[in-house]
């Protein structure tokens, strides 16, 4: 039996699902704050775990606390399709970031229940620990660790902001598992996620078949000068760690646009100490973002910040250092998981373009393992990693169809 075009996934479930998963860990501007391996991440997987559990499917929890909800196949040798994202937020995150592509795969195995079809292949719906990045740097670390890009160790030793490591908060949230990490292995990977940019909306395209991902580079740097009374203290005598950061920022603006249209530069994360209103900031630490669809063009962006950060710090009498914290080279998608979303698209009769995703994904990683690819639905005004990130209804619907058909053609349906 094929699948065909009036197959469809229950939009209003999906939706309610949505808004049920958005009330917990709300944010103070109507989004979320459900950051990794908090109370209301746990929370949300806890909701996700019983909702899987409702739908048949059988659950796996792997050592960095990553979620497998399984829904078996015919064939039981036959290798799972995995599709899913992530349920953490960023502090001020929106409600569909990574929730869809989580949603979306459980939606999938709620339609094929209700139509009672059977697949070859099963299929696994999957929760990732920690994409966001946030609380724990870098982004996407436990699909890196089941891609071999990171260490188990690696990954349990990143602290937060008051020192928490990655494992401790693993350990009293309840969610580190016993499987090795990715020892599971794929058939195929598809992750849904709204675009996060204003392409599909500004191009009237409901869906973004997405064949790339751009690299990433992620900097912290820590500038050391010296504290001092930001009243008697003459210009000429100040070592300001701030000024050198101020310095640096116009800088990585300058380096980016140097690369226009595609690169892309800035820096999201400072902590300034003191931080006190009347002492020169003796001691600053930074986190650089440079993005960019080549590798070399990343190369270069990192070449010229260190130079300029080196000539700064010079000009200053500041004490440097600099560490990569997070990267990925620039990723292409796998060409017959690509034709699927693109082929599904075309068949649910939904208009759809080429892209290239501007924000890192766990297929970025996942893609190194297996045949990976991902489907995209335009948000609102391309807005995201803000609480007032939109989307539709309409375009939550046609992005789980095209996941829906793009997966089930991959698992095959048994008559
Ligand atoms: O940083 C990213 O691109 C993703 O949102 N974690
Ligand atoms: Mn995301
Ligand atoms: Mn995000």
């Amino acid at each position: 039996m094929a699948i065909t075009s009036n197959m469809r996934i229950n939009s209003e479930r999906l939706w309610d699902s949505l808004m049920e998963m958005a009330k917990i860990g709300p944010g103070i501007a109507g989004g979320n704050n459900r950051q990794t391996l908090t109370d209301e991440d746990a929370e949300g997987r806890r909701l996700f775990e019983r909702w899987c559990t409702d739908a048949g499917m059988t659950m796996g929890l792997d050592k960095m606390g990553t979620m497998f909800a399984r829904r078996e196949g015919t064939d039981p040798d036959a290798l799972p399709v995995y599709v899913g994202s992530h349920l953490d937020t960023q502090p001020t995150g929106g409600k569909y970031d990574g929730v869809l592509g989580v949603l979306g795969g459980l939606e999938i195995i709620r339609q094929l229940n209700d139509m009672n079809i059977k697949t070859k292949h099963p299929i696994v719906v999957v929760n990732f620990t920690n994409e966001e990045g946030t609380r724990f740097a870098p982004a996407m670390v436990a699909s890196g660790v089941f891609a071999g890009r990171h260490t188990l160790d690696w990954a349990y030793a990143r602290e937060d902001a008051e020192g928490k490591t990655l494992g401790d908060e693993l350990k009293r949230v309840g969610y580190l598992g016993d499987e090795e990490v990715g020892a599971r292995k794929m058939h195929a990977f598809f992750e849904l996620h709204i675009e996060q940019g204003p392409i599909l909306e500004n191009e009237n395209k409901d869906i973004g078949v997405v064949t790339h991902g751009q690299g990433l580079k992620w900097l912290e740097v820590t500038l050391i000068g010296r504290e001092s009374h930001t009243g008697s203290t003459p210009m000429p005598m100040r070592v300001n760690a701030g000024l050198g950061m101020a310095r640096m920022t116009e800088l990585v603006n300058e380096i980016a646009l140097s690369h226009a249209p595609n690169a892309v530069g800035a820096i999201g994360h400072c902590d300034v100490y003191p931080n006190s209103r009347n002492i020169i900031p003796g001691k600053v630490v930074f986190t650089v973002d440079f993005r960019h669809p080549e590798k070399d063009v990343i190369t270069d962006m990192e070449t010229r910040f260190r130079q300029g950060v080196r000539e700064i710090s010079e000009g200053i009498g500041l004490q440097h250092s600099i560490e990569e914290v997070g990267g990925f080279d620039p990723v292409e998608f796998d060409h017959g998981c690509v034709t699927a979303v693109r082929a599904a698209a075309e068949r649910l009769g939904y208009s759809h373009r080429d892209l290239v995703s501007g924000a890192g994904h766990d297929a970025c990683w996942i893609n190194r393992v297996a045949p990976t690819s991902m489907v995209m639905c335009p948000c609102v005004d391309g807005l995201s990693h803000n609480e007032a990130e939109d989307i539709s209804p309409d375009w939550a619907a046609a992005g789980t169809n095209v996941l829906f058909h793009a997966v089930v053609e991959t698992a095959v349906i048994v008559d």
